[in-house]
């Protein structure tokens, strides 16, 4: 649903075949499929009654109506501020407005399924690193940083860069930082990790004031309680290039250094290119390799999580580059 019409969706399941042919062509790394996760490791990130809900919504909906099978699953209600968040209402379209921020994001046949092993390929990932690799990158579709502790939106569904934070977390890392450069603030994983001195949440992304996801991303949010002081927003006016970028990029570094932390997830959004259908920096594909070659110098182990990136035919190309600018 986008402004008002059924539009073909943005985020496609091609996204993530042309990233894995690229890498392939290319012979980077070494690229496996990663084993199921646990319903238990999701669980220190989303709430349980989200994940039960997100895993039977698919045969919920369907069975409202046997030709709800052809469509899909959009909200039509939500409880915004007023309204009680905490019922659980029996209705199933009430339930998926309870569950969701956007008309944008619809549920298919395949969601599920899709979101969980999309988690799998992160935890795979951060597994790697408490192996002692130095890098890795989960392929993960659809993406996760919109998704919160229990709502779904902006074609997210499992935070899958939370996730892989706190099992780095879990493992015995203390200190771990997640560096968001999608074009669209990650207002999920802030949320997630708002309150925690342990998980330095960085963003660099379009002003919310005119751009997705509109409500959260703004500079002056900095952290609270325990947090205060562990969340980085650097949003930047539509329409901005490389060069203002990567000041933006090297001043989110420079404050995961600062912080200390033993370990990186990087939100790799690639709709920062000029030709993304419905974003507005613009990022060429050989600037790719430039911003690989700044992460690397954070001399941190290095998660990557693919997010967004909607110029299909590019995305593998701009993908790529970072890891190969990495890997220099
Ligand atoms: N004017 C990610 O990149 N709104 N999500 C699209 C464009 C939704 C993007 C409308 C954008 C969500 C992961
Ligand atoms: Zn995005």
């Amino acid at each position: 649903m986008f402004r008002g019409e059924l539009v073909p969706c943005f985020e496609v399941p091609a996204r993530a075949d042309f990233v894995l042919q690229e890498l392939q062509r290319r012979g980077l790394g070494t690229i496996a499929s990663p084993p199921a996760v646990e319903r238990s490791v999701l669980e220190r990130v989303h709430a349980p009654r989200y994940l039960a809900f997100l895993s039977t919504a698919w045969q919920e909906w369907v069975a409202l109506d046997p030709a709800n099978a052809q469509r899909d699953a959009l909200p039509s209600y939500w409880p915004i501020r007023t309204f009680r968040s905490d019922v659980l209402p029996a209705s199933f379209p009430a339930r998926l407005g309870l569950f969701s921020f956007d008309a944008g994001s619809p549920l298919t046949a395949g969601t599920w399924a899709a979101a969980e092993h999309g988690a799998a390929c992160a935890v795979a990932g951060a597994r790697e690193l408490l192996q002692g690799s130095r890098v890795s990158f989960a392929l993960s579709r659809p993406p996760g940083h919109h998704a919160g502790h229990d709502f779904f939106g902006g074609y997210c569904f499992v935070n899958n860069a939370a996730v892989a934070a706190q099992v780095l977390r879990d493992a015995g890392l203390a200190k771990v930082a997640v560096l968001d450069i999608d074009y669209h603030h990650g207002n999920g994983t802030q949320a997630i990790f708002y309150e925690r001195a342990d998980v330095f949440f960085a963003s660099v992304h379009g002003d919310p004031h005119t751009e997705y996801p509109y409500y959260l991303g703004y500079a002056d949010e900095r952290g609270s309680g325990a947090g205060a002081g562990c969340n980085l927003n650097l949003p930047l006016p539509r329409g901005t290039g490389f060069p203002r970028w990567r000041e933006a990029l090297r001043q989110a570094l420079q404050a995961i250094s600062a912080f200390g932390a033993e370990a990186l997830v990087v939100s790799l959004g690639v709709d920062t290119f000029a030709g993304d259908p419905i974003a507005g920096f613009t990022l060429a594909s050989e600037d790719y390799l430039r911003v690989g070659e700044d992460l690397a110098a954070a001399g941190l182990p290095t998660l990557f999580v693919f997010e967004g990136g909607y110029a299909v035919a590019q995305v593998g190309v701009n993908a790529a580059n970072v890891l190969e600018g990495f890997a220099q």
